[in-house]
């Protein structure tokens, strides 16, 4: 009798059923250029410098490095003009991948 209610479950489950909602896709340039990493980017949003404008950190699979994206105009129109890889004491962080 155990069944009955899991099957009950399983029937409502698929009458309530909702299509996944996707996020379109985000494009975005730097010094006029499409942003591109490779695969794996894991892009962060932030006010990384405190100027209160939301910048990028974007992680890179391929190498391992960080760079830093500082936005040069607001928050609903970002602009980014160059960027520059994290260090820590003056060397490149570099993390693992693979
Ligand atoms: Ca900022």
């Amino acid at each position: 009798m155990r069944i009955l209610p899991m099957l009950l479950l399983v029937i409502v489950g698929v009458i309530f059923a909702q299509a996944p909602n996707y996020q379109s896709f985000y494009y975005q340039e730097c010094a006029g250029v499409a942003i591109d990493v490779g695969n794996y980017g894991a892009p962060c949003i932030a006010d990384w410098n405190n100027d209160g404008n939301k910048d990028m950190v974007l992680g890179i699979f391929s190498g391992g490095n960080i760079r830093f994206y500082a936005n040069d105009n607001t928050n609903d129109s970002p602009v980014f003009s160059s960027y520059s890889t994290l260090k820590a004491d003056g060397v490149t962080i570099s993390l693992p991948s693979g």
